[in-house]
């Protein structure tokens, strides 16, 4: 669906830091700030390469109850005619798949993130949902500016992080994150359901500041559950394939949609990351 051009005008490109052995209580205290944190090198080139190989296994084989896989609407009709290799290149969510495959696990299951989330949490941490994000070379859709929070049946005021892990380079051709910094901190944002379950694109157009961030493949953004992100229309021929986990304090009670839609709008009872 076309969208003002505006929507994704970075003023400036995030630095990232280098690796996890960075997060000092600077760069802590910068994420309170500014709602996320952005890391070049998280993950190994191997790690990365078993993932990428995984989740070509993955969206080619039988797709077990719980698991979900979304095609972009390019796929349809054609689907079956496409190589595995070429199939992941027309997906545009897969959900709940980590546990099924020793790659993916890898990332899910990593000491040194699960650490740098429990840092910024203060405590133990509940990975509640993890999705791959495909975005596909040349119609890979935008997805609107939201709030995830607008999405969890958490109570407001839950502490959520988000971790975005790249699986290819992403730059903001590509779709690469962008940010309102320090967002977070203005509260939650009424939700409507438009292009998405999103904020509407007159908050985001009337606001200054907004940066992007992009990564080489192994790098990866933390960010706070409140923080205004959105990824503009993958217009380049690459691909642009990234892990997405979402984390809470163990123990987190859970709430319901309708106390979720009272907070960020009635518009959002049935509807996913
Ligand atoms: O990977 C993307 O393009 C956006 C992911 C995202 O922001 C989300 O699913 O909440």
């Amino acid at each position: 669906m076309p969208y003002d051009s505006g929507l994704y005008a970075p003023e400036a490109l995030i630095e990232p830091i280098g690796s996890f052995a960075d997060i000092t209580d600077s760069i802590r205290e910068q994420y309170r700030e500014l709602g996320f944190i952005s890391v070049a090198s998280a993950f190994s080139a191997d790690l990365v390469d078993a993932a990428r190989t995984a989740l070509v296994d993955l969206v080619n084989s039988e797709i077990p109850e719980g698991t979900q896989l979304q095609f972009e609407s390019e796929a349809k009709n054609i689907l079956d005619t496409l190589s595995p290799e070429d199939k992941q290149d027309y997906v545009r969510k897969f959900m709940w798949f980590s546990h099924l495959n020793q790659a993916t696990l890898n990332f899910m299951e990593n000491s040194e993130l699960i650490s740098v989330v429990e840092s910024l949490l203060g405590g133990e941490c509940e990975m509640f949902q993890d999705m791959a994000l495909f975005k596909p070379p040349a119609f890979g859709r935008e997805k609107p500016w939201h709030q995830d929070h607008a999405y969890f049946n958490v109570p407001l005021g839950t502490k959520v992080v988000g971790v975005w892990i790249a699986l290819d380079a992403t730059f903001p051709e590509n779709g690469c994150m962008h940010f309102l910094p320090g967002g977070h901190k203005d509260g939650p944002l009424p939700h409507w359901n438009r292009r998405d379950w999103q904020i509407c694109d007159a908050d985001v157009l009337g606001k200054t500041g907004q940066v992007a961030a992009p990564l080489p493949a192994g790098g990866c953004l933390i960010f706070d559950g409140l923080t205004p992100h959105g990824t503009p229309k993958n217009t380049s021929n690459a691909r642009r394939r990234a892990l997405q986990y979402h984390y809470v304090l163990k123990g987190t009670p859970r709430t319901t949609s309708e106390d979720r839609i009272a907070i960020f709008g009635d518009e959002g009872k049935n509807v996913s990351c």
